[in-house]
């Protein structure tokens, strides 16, 4: 049983649609990691949450360190993740983050009940605390094998890539791509030593919006350069349409501030709109500095007590919390 070194999903030569295809066994990349990597050409991998849970629940028995690895719009995601191994929590695409944020207090804000015994943020792109990340990995390892774990899309693979071409002679070079479920199955890497880093595939994030859109649509959720908080002044009974996916009707005035991909385009009406009427509407009665979270997406802060109305597909999931920063 030979595994794809691209995205881990066993090679075989029988079924072109399933996952690990190869036309020749002697290859050692897949057909999908192959066009992935060489034209950018992104085939939706056959979706199946219960496999990865079950690869958690593994991953669990053991009791090796997971390095978990959230990003900065999806932290909300990790008070729904349930393993008792010790967790070094990693902040990850430190670049897309804004760059005033203290850090430090962000990270003191990120609540889990996970048995976090330490957290840092780092960049991929930007080579951003990976020498203190490798000596973390050291200095809390339980064995030598170490699992990198996280919702799908939150740069797991990338940053291994990274911790590969810094700190090994090994060529190896995981798949990443934007789309959901890139990696599929466990990939081992032989990092220093006898460390091994394991990748994982990433849990798909229930109710987030990045499961219920299309490639084009992806691209623009999905940020790409410093997220650049968007203060707006709203007045009441205003309505935005934002990014042509959802739309706020604001029913009391307040100063909003969007955290979200600046790719995103806010649109605001003064006057009655029928636009997104169809999409389920949820209401919210939100205080002074919570945020209203859109799963995947992003978030939006508060600065006075307000009410808002969301329509949005109701595949998409909204939460309250009180406001991250
Ligand atoms: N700007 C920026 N983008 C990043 C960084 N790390 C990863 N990305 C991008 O995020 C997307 C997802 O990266 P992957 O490494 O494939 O994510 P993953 O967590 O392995 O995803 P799955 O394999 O689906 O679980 C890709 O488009 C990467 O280029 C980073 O440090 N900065
Ligand atoms: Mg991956």
């Amino acid at each position: 049983m030979t595994k794809c070194l691209g995205c881990g999903a066993v090679l075989q030569n029988e079924d072109n649609t399933k996952e690990g295809y190869v036309s020749d066994l002697t290859m050692t990349l897949c057909e999908r990691c192959f066009r992935i990597r060489n034209y950018g050409e992104y085939k939706s991998a056959l979706k199946n949450n219960e496999y990865y849970l079950s690869i958690l629940k593994d991953i669990e028995k053991t009791n090796d360190l997971v390095v978990l690895v959230t990003d900065f719009l999806n932290i909300a995601s990790l008070s729904e993740l349930k393993i008792s191994n010790p967790i070094l929590l990693v902040l990850a695409k430190r670049d897309l983050i804004p760059r005033n944020l203290d850090e430090n207090k962000l990270l003191s804000k990120i609540k889990t009940k996970l048995n976090v015994i330490d957290r840092l943020t780092v960049g991929s792109l930007n080579n951003y605390n990976l020498d203190l990340l490798l000596s973390k990995i050291n200095q809390y390892k339980t064995s030598n094998k170490v699992y990198v774990a996280g919702y799908t899309n939150a740069g797991k693979s990338t940053l291994i890539n990274k911790l590969i071409k810094n700190y090994s002679d090994n060529k190896q070079v995981i798949t990443t791509s934007i789309l959901p479920s890139t990696t599929l199955d466990l990939i081992e890497v032989k990092l220093q030593g006898d460390l091994t880093i394991i990748d994982t595939p990433g849990l798909l994030d229930e109710g987030s919006i990045i499961l219920n859109v299309t490639e084009k649509a992806l691209k623009k959720i999905l940020p790409k350069k410093e997220i650049k908080p968007i203060v707006l002044q709203i007045k009441t009974n205003q309505t935005l349409i934002i990014g042509d996916l959802f739309r706020l009707d604001v029913k009391k005035g307040t100063n909003l501030i969007f955290y979200l991909s600046n790719a995103l385009k806010i649109e605001r009406y003064y006057n009655e709109i029928t636009k997104f009427q169809n999409e389920s509407c949820r209401a919210f009665v939100l205080k002074a500095n919570f945020d209203l979270v859109i799963k995947g997406l992003g978030f939006i802060k508060t600065t006075n007590d307000t009410e808002i109305k969301i329509y949005i597909s109701d595949k998409v999931k909204i939460d309250i919390r009180e406001s991250l920063i």
